[in-house]
């Protein structure tokens, strides 16, 4: 996208067009739950129910190709639209974490996945350097994010270095728009460069090299990626869920829903101190990984205090 220059991949001919956009757009039919609509307050909401948009990166969009000038005419509701990167319509996150340097952490690997149910977003996990633990601490962890996997969740194995393990995520891309997500040095560049050497991006030690730091970010774009797309820059390393009300954080854990079906008092169980709560009976009978459940409560407090401040 350069200013008022779009490239548009056609959806049945697979190429690419090169379209203007006149003005902006009006956007109806604004899902309750966008974030797009999460930003505007209680009155705005009620008294605009249009607003006017542009285009931007991930729009599915119709094009009118009757003149010499092809031209968007509209924009198609988006099921997501994320400020950094700046990407709408985006169907999964790779959350890359790394084994070792920097520890796995299960607290922000339950807070993404908070995040990633908040926004709509997919997650599929990746855990990098898995050359640099020890055998012994690897199986460990395996052990661990094994619950992860029995609650439905992809996991991925990889050494980006040596590209082992690379293979197995390629499929993962077909047909979707994907983000990579992470803490600073866990590996998204280097992973990113061994799923497309072809596009040679540079990793940190490069930019360092150059005595630059990390690459600055300019506009996102997409790139094609076994059968998909991926965005460029990466988002969600430093996050925060907005979750205001304690009894709002149950409804992002499609574990404990489930499980709240066996809790005394159903969907209203807090899974905290109530009698008969199916959550805890999980945790105390180890049929849950102990930290899910302490992070949780963790994050409760959180909340808790946060709305104190107030
Ligand atoms: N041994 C090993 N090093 C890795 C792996 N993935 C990344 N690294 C190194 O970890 C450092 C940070 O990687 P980078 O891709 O820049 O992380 P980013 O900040 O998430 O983009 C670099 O020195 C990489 O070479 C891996 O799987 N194995
Ligand atoms: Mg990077």
């Amino acid at each position: 996208m350069i200013s008022n220059q779009y490239t548009v991949i056609d959806f049945e001919t697979k190429e690419e067009v090169i379209c203007a956009a006149r003005g902006k757009f009006r956007y109806m039919k604004l899902d309750e739950k966008s974030s797009f609509n999460r930003q505007l307050t209680m009155k705005t909401k009620k008294d605009v129910k249009i607003v006017q948009i542009s285009p931007k990166v991930g729009d599915n969009v119709t094009y009118d190709d009757a003149e010499d000038i092809q031209v968007i005419v509209d924009i198609l509701p988006r099921k997501n639209d994320l400020e950094r990167p700046d990407v709408a319509n985006v169907d999964q996150v790779l959350l890359v974490f790394s084994a070792i340097r920097p520890d796995f952490s299960f607290h922000l690997l339950d807070k993404f996945l908070i995040i990633m149910n908040q926004e709509g977003l997919s997650p599929v996990i990746v855990v990098s350097k898995i050359d640099l633990i020890d055998e012994h601490a690897l199986i460990f962890l395996k052990e661990k994010l094994h619950y992860y996997k029995s609650i439905g969740y992809e996991i991925y194995y990889v050494n980006s270095k040596q590209r082992i393990g690379i293979d197995t995520l390629t499929h993962v891309f077909q047909d979707k728009i994907t983000v990579l997500a992470g803490q600073t040095g866990v590996g998204k560049s280097t992973l990113l460069n061994a799923l497309m050497p072809e596009l040679a991006l540079k990793t940190q030690e490069i930019s360092e090299a150059l005595g630059r730091g990390k690459h600055t970010t300019r506009h996102t774009e997409l790139y094609y990626i076994h059968g998909g797309y991926i965005v460029d820059t990466p988002g969600f390393s430093k996050i925060d869920f907005k979750i205001y009300k304690p009894e709002e954080l149950k409804n992002y854990y499609h574990d404990f829903i489930k499980l709240s079906d066996a809790c005394k008092f159903k969907s209203k169980c807090l899974h905290i101190s109530e009698p008969g709560c199916g959550v805890k009976e999980a945790y105390e009978l180890k049929a849950m990984l102990d930290s899910r459940y302490e992070n949780y409560l963790s994050f409760m407090e959180d909340i808790k205090s946060q709305k104190d401040k107030y």
